[in-house]
């Protein structure tokens, strides 16, 4: 995955005003059955995005088959039954925009897809989009297996989370795929300052030390 997040890094940062990069999440490492999938752009150990689902058998990594013209699987694949059924956050938070390619299992077009939401960390709702899902022409030529869709919201602020729900109208099951932002630490290391994890199980060793102490004296 690195080598492609780095080149797409790389070409959407000659169209960046700002300093900051996109990157493209392909979920090339995504296994099935895993009910969240982390992504640490900057390979410093530290998840920069996490999607994750309150399905217990967790996520697929395939479903529509290779003729998509928004789904190169593995992607994130799952049920549509939930409400959400699928959230992503952002640990050193995205502004700007949001994009990514759906397909729904659905035999006929110009069906339901998905809401998304898109939220700041006071749960303050800072956009939300909902689009159709259609046969499209794969490469220009042939008719997609499944309907499918994209989404590309641009928003103020800085989201902290988003929130996906599949329609349960015209499809059970959804796949995700090409998850694209700006996400902190994946393009600029400089501008978070994460707590390094052996300081991070102190603190909780500290604090759980001091509850011991508390009780022991209740005693
Ligand atoms: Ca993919
Ligand atoms: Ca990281
Ligand atoms: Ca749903």
């Amino acid at each position: 995955m690195k080598p492609i997040t780095k080149c797409a890094a790389v070409l959407l940062g000659a169209f960046a005003a700002s300093g900051a990069n996109a990157a493209i999440l392909t979920f090339d490492d995504a296994i099935a059955g895993e009910t969240s999938y982390a992504f640490d752009g900057d390979g410093d150990g530290i998840d920069d995005v996490v999607f994750s689902t309150t399905d217990p058998s967790g996520f697929n990594t395939a479903g529509p088959g290779p003729n998509q013209s928004y789904i190169s699987e593995p992607g994130l694949e799952g049920t549509t039954i939930l409400a959400p059924d699928l959230r992503v956050d952002f640990l050193y938070g995205t502004a700007g925009s949001l994009r990514f390619g759906f397909a729904m299992s659905s035999l006929t077009g110009l069906v339901d897809g998905v809401e998304f939401s898109i939220y700041d960390t006071s749960d303050g709702l800072l956009a939300s989009t909902n689009v159709l899902a259609d046969f499209t022409l794969v490469d220009g030529v042939m008719e997609s297996s499944f309907p499918e869709g994209l989404v590309d919201v641009s928003f103020a602020g800085v989201a902290s989370y988003a929130l996906f729900d599949f329609s349960t109208n015209d499809a059970t099951r959804y796949i995700i795929d090409n998850f694209e932002g700006t996400f902190g630490s994946s393009e600029n290391v400089d501008n978070g300052v994460p707590v390094p994890a052996p300081l991070a199980l102190l603190g909780v060793g500290l604090v759980g030390l001091a509850t011991r102490k508390r009780r022991s004296a209740e005693h």
